[in-house]
């Protein structure tokens, strides 16, 4: 499994979180951003866009937050415990969604301005 985004938290922060804590080994595939422009040219990356979760059966997964659900749903955690337990305990899943949707207002809001104004594009 591979994961591929920036050298930074970002939208990735989350992803690296899950897999570590399920103990799943993925290999944290450090991008530039000439190298996103390039997947987005040839179309490899399914929206064009990073973070992307290349499945070792060869299915490309796009969409942080689809992401970290299919982990979640994928693996347990640590403790052996189910992380987003989806139809079997709705209650926890929307725990869960409030999270992710609360971070998500954050990264639409808040990131792209964080990190244009830390990073050239370039230094991505
Ligand atoms: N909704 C997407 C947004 C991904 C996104 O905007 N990624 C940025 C990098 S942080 C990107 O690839 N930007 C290039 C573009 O949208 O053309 C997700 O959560 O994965």
């Amino acid at each position: 499994m591979r994961l591929d985004y920036f050298a930074i938290h970002g939208r990735a922060i989350s992803l690296r979180m899950a897999l570590s804590y399920c103990n799943v080994e993925f290999e944290d595939n450090y991008i530039t951003f000439k190298d996103l422009m390039w997947h987005k040219k040839k179309g490899t990356y399914p929206s064009g866009q990073a973070p992307v979760l290349h499945l070792d059966d060869g299915t490309v997964l796009s969409q942080s937050n689809a992401i970290l659900r299919y982990i979640c749903t994928s693996y347990k955690g640590r403790k052996g415990e189910t992380l987003y337990p989806g139809h079997a305990d709705p209650k926890l899943s929307w725990d869960n969604d409030n999270v992710i949707e609360f971070i998500n207002d954050f990264a639409n809001n808040d990131y792209a301005f964080f990190y244009r104004t830390k990073f050239k594009s370039d230094e991505y």
